[in-house]
């Protein structure tokens, strides 16, 4: 995909105001994979304005919910005719196996689908507010322009969870993907203008965030700013949107504790552990990279996990045999080898892993070894910052109640897991543990129809599920009274309007 007119903007394809543009280079190998325009301040600016344009329209908040419902669901069927071209630009960005990139693409139409049945359902709701002259009615409409901002881990499947509902409310938007990830979002928006979505609904900005996103975390015009990424951008987001009172919601990634008893069903643990801290090399923001483990079957359950995780066959979108690929840039990997320097020098002992791959048909691909630390501590910044990276740190309990402080201790609180025959203890430590989703016997499964985001540093409101439509959502309270008549707070000292009958007291 090589495109200089790659801005969305009023329903036109455009090249940037300054005619800038951004080679997307394939992290396996540094190979160039697209050339897609670099916007500037001013292109976020008219993007925003078109958006408000039509959302002030009305061309599309006009359109009856059941209409839009069946447009979402048409989006889900364009994106499952073109599955294959959205596995191959994910993947072509991301260096993701297409595998993944193909599971991506199912899970982007379910979200669709999703969106659209829970729409059907959205109704207005009548209060009873004890008087029969009065008729008090709860109505939702869309909550206007929303800036939707993504990340480069699961570039599509991150802002269909923020388009789709959206499409749903009746907002207009413009979308920001990552700068690293641009090409199915590029394709998106060809899906809903082949749908035929009114020009200006939907707008496309890609470039770098300091210059193409900061505008439309800033501008006024903006209603609702989401994003999915990191949390010093987060941070930054929520601060500038409190300017323009602006809603957010937000989505910031985890530190998540996958806690194993004693009395689990360890083969089953150890399997999921693998894949809970090494699948997409840990770019994920639910990644299990904290391992959890009582005391009395630590080693076990480690040299097992060292055993396989030295195992993984590393490799890029090609090769079949690929278990994982490489870190998205060259920049996160270097953030990767800094964030093993740390544990390290903090004292955490290297059990596998911890350096670049060295195989020689990797050395142009941003590769780094699936690693484990053992003898961490919660004192220890690998224990409490986001590596987002192939890195499991390893401590040890010996109760119930130290597990759940130990999972608890992080400013974080996106997910977890509990790992135990005994369904009482594992529910109990379940319920006690502050994270906005927690598997039992089980880790990273989600479905479109259940809630995904996070307590404390992890964000703010939640995607998907019902509460995912919520946040594209105004409440508005009509409240019609049928038989008008004269308020008699006041009391009325102007004869011309006495009507001769008195106060109304
Ligand atoms: O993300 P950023 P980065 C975590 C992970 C990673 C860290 C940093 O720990 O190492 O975040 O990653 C846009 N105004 N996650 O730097 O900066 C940016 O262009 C408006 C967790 O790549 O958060 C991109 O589109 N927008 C995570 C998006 O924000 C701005 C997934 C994300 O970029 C902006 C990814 C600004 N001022 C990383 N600055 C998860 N929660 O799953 C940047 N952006």
């Amino acid at each position: 995909m090589s495109s200089s007119k790659s801005l969305f903007i009023g329903g036109e394809w455009v090249a940037a105001s300054d005619g800038g543009v951004r080679e997307i280079h394939s992290p396996h190998d540094n190979a160039l994979v697209a050339t897609v325009s670099e916007a500037t301040k001013e292109d976020s600016l008219r993007a925003i304005a078109a958006a408000r344009a039509s959302f002030d329209s009305g061309v599309f908040t006009s359109w009856p919910l059941l209409a839009r419902c069946e447009f979402v669901e048409k989006i889900a069927d364009l994106i499952d005719r073109d599955a294959e071209i959205l596995a191959g630009l994910e993947s072509g960005d991301t260096a993701k196996r297409m595998i993944e990139a193909r599971y991506d693409m199912a899970d982007i139409a379910a979200t669709f689908r999703h969106f659209a049945s829970l729409g059907k359902k959205l109704h207005d709701r009548t209060v009873d507010v004890g008087d029969p002259k009065i008729t008090s009615k709860i109505v939702h409409e869309a909550v206007g322009v929303c800036a939707l901002i993504g990340p480069w881990n699961y570039p599509l499947l991150q802002i269909s969870w923020k388009v789709a509902p959206a499409l749903v409310s009746g907002c207009s938007f413009i979308v920001k993907p990552s700068e690293l990830t641009p090409s199915t979002a590029i394709h998106l928006m060809k899906l809903l203008a082949e749908a035929g979505l009114p020009a200006g609904v939907a707008n496309l900005i890609l470039g770098g965030g300091a210059t193409a996103g900061a505008p439309l975390t800033e501008d006024p015009r903006v209603d609702l700013v989401s994003f999915t990424g990191g949390l010093v951008t987060g941070k930054r987001i929520m601060a500038t949107a409190a300017q323009t009172v602006k809603k957010v919601a937000l989505e910031l990634g985890g530190k998540n504790p996958n806690i194993i008893f004693a009395d689990a069903d360890i083969d089953a643990a150890i399997d999921n552990a693998v894949t809970a801290a090494f699948l997409h090399s840990g770019q994920v923001c639910s990644a299990g990279t904290r391992l959890l483990v009582e005391e009395s079957i630590h080693d076990r359950v480690v040299n097992e996990i060292v055993r396989r995780a030295g195992e993984i066959h590393l490799g890029g979108p090609r090769d079949e045999q690929a278990e994982t690929g490489p870190l998205i840039s060259e920049g996160h990997l270097k953030k990767i080898e800094e964030y093993m320097q740390n544990a390290i020098a903090d004292g955490a002992r290297l059990l596998v892993g911890g350096k670049r791959a060295t195989r020689s048909d990797l050395k142009n691909g941003w590769y780094f070894e699936p690693t484990v630390l053992d003898g961490c501590t919660t004192k220890m910044s690998c224990v409490q910052d986001e590596s987002f990276g192939p890195i499991l740190t390893v401590e040890t309990f010996s109760t119930k109640e130290e597990a759940v402080a130990l999972g608890n201790d992080t400013i974080y609180g996106l997910s977890g897991a509990v790992w135990s025959r005994d369904e009482g203890k594992a529910q109990e430590v379940a319920a006690k543990l502050r994270h906005g989703t927690i598997w039992v016997n089980d880790y990273g499964p989600y479905r479109p129809q259940a809630e995904w985001g996070g307590f404390k540093a992890s964000g703010v409101g939640r995607e998907l599920g019902e509460h995912g439509l919520s946040e594209y959502l105004e409440t508005k309270h009509i409240w019609t009274n049928n038989k008008p008549a004269r308020s008699g707070w006041f009391l009325d000292r102007s004869e011309s309007t006495d009507d001769g009958k008195g106060s109304t007291q």
